[in-house]
């Protein structure tokens, strides 16, 4: 089955993640857009690679390649200034190692604590591959603070705020996230080139 308007002029799309978290984000987003999000862990190989750009392609393809359908996959990363982008794309990694005390500790007595969060998000449905890219700028926090949202969320600091996406609602993340700007550019996408009835 391809994506696509059902009798409730639903269009549905699935996503690829096993980060439960992370679809929450997403499917409420595309909710707004009258878009319905199936989600499907999805094994495979994650090719490695110091851009995530590549990394959200190739998987969107073997995400499609399993599922046969209308697939998103969503791959983010933590670029910190003052450890000249670590850890980036080796995020995942990083978050089950060194977990949030290990970055904190690697910046102690750093006062350059500028970072941005990146979103790379890939679109396949069998004939077109498309990429989406959503970044938000801010700092890493001296400590953890708030318990909502999941990995790296009690550590950074969006700009223009003073509270961590941890301490954020999940609607005020979704209004300034850098997931939240790729989703939002997919279903502009989607909106323009397929039928959607929003
Ligand atoms: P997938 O199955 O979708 O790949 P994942 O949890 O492995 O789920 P990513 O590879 O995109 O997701 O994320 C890399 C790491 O970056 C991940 O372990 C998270 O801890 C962290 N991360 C990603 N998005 C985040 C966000 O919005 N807030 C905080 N941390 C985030």
């Amino acid at each position: 089955m391809r994506g696509g308007g059902d009798m409730q002029g639903l269009y549905k799309i699935v996503f690829a993640t096993c980060n439960k978290k992370k679809f929450e984000e997403v499917k409420e987003i595309l909710q707004e857009y009258n878009i319905e999000l199936e989600r499907r862990d999805v094994k495979g190989l994650e090719i490695q690679s110091d851009e995530l750009a590549p990394i959200a392609l190739f998987s969107a393809i073997q995400a499609y390649n399993q599922v046969k359908r209308e697939v998103i996959v969503e791959d983010s990363g933590l670029f910190i200034k003052s450890l000249k982008g670590f850890p980036g794309t080796y995020s995942s990694f990083v978050y089950r190692t060194l977990g949030l005390k290990g970055i904190l500790k690697l910046m102690e007595g750093l006062e350059e604590r500028s970072a941005y969060f990146l979103s790379s998000l890939g679109f396949c449905d069998g004939k077109e591959v498309k990429l989406f890219l959503g970044k938000v700028e801010g700092w890493v926090s001296y400590s953890e603070r708030g318990d909502r949202g999941f990995g790296f969320d009690p550590i950074f600091i969006p700009e223009k705020l003073d509270k961590t996406f941890g301490e954020l609602s999940l609607e005020e993340k979704n209004k300034i996230s850098h997931r939240s700007r790729s989703v939002r550019q997919l279903a502009e996408w989607l909106k323009k080139y397929r039928q959607l009835t929003k």
